[in-house]
């Protein structure tokens, strides 16, 4: 069964917003996505600032709903759209690591690494080292810990099959990879980033999103050229 959002949400925006498709497209929501292009300059983008006058993405919105937040976003449409969801019941022994890695996949992970990777991509020369996105990367390495603790116990951070705390993870893991300068030393989390974007739903994902797979085809040709 084909479950319907109403008036078939969209999703504006990449970046976290791949969260978002990703989970869509392993529950069989339809969906559209609209893009954000944040560094054309958001302040031309009014149609999205009348979503989010806040001016970051991703944001969803669908009938009545319009929601920020790309965690908050995917335990909504869990919640509101199960029950096919990727997510154990909170009955289940499982639900406590689920829970855990859903969030430290933001708050540890990549709202870490997302100023790591500021640093070294946009800020002016001169600038790119700074205490900061030292401390930043850090943080990133102490989280990245646990996930590979976690990943000797199960092939996903919450048990034998995939869930949204691994949409949450991976996006933060290949961000890392892709843009913030970390290598996966440890071959648990290199097979995991294997295992979980190896998911059909995943590259359907990344077909739609397209800004996604450039930068991940740039990050692959420039690991190749040895940059
Ligand atoms: N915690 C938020 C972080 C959102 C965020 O920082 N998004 C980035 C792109 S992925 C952004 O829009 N940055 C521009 C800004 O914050 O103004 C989430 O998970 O959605």
């Amino acid at each position: 069964m084909v479950i319907r959002l109403p008036n078939m949400s969209a999703v504006f925006g990449e970046g976290r917003g791949f969260r978002a498709v990703w989970l869509l497209e392993e529950m069989g929501i339809p969906y559209r996505l609209r893009p954000v292009d944040l560094l054309a300059g958001i302040e031309k983008d009014t149609e999205f600032l009348a979503i989010n006058p806040a001016g970051f993405i991703p944001a969803i919105k669908g009938g009545s709903v319009t929601m920020v937040e790309s965690l908050a976003i995917m335990e909504y449409l869990i919640a509101r759209y199960g029950p096919t969801q990727p997510a154990p019941d909170p009955r289940d022994p499982a639900f406590p690591a689920y829970q855990q890695f859903l969030h430290q996949g933001e708050a540890g992970l990549a709202a870490s690494i997302y100023f790591v990777v500021g640093a070294g991509n946009f800020a002016p020369e001169g600038r790119r080292q700074n205490w900061s996105a030292g401390q930043a990367r850090e943080v990133f390495d102490g989280r990245l810990g646990l996930v590979t603790r976690q990943l000797a116990r199960s092939p996903y951070l919450a048990g034998e099959t995939l869930a949204a705390a691994d949409n949450s993870v991976t996006y933060a893991l290949e961000l890392a990879q892709r843009a913030g300068g970390v290598t996966l030393g440890e071959a648990a989390p290199r097979a995991y980033v294997a295992r979980t974007s190896g998911r059909e739903a995943y590259k359907r994902a990344m077909e739609t999103c397209k800004s996604t797979k450039a930068s991940a085809i740039k990050a692959v040709a420039a690991q190749a050229a040895g940059q």
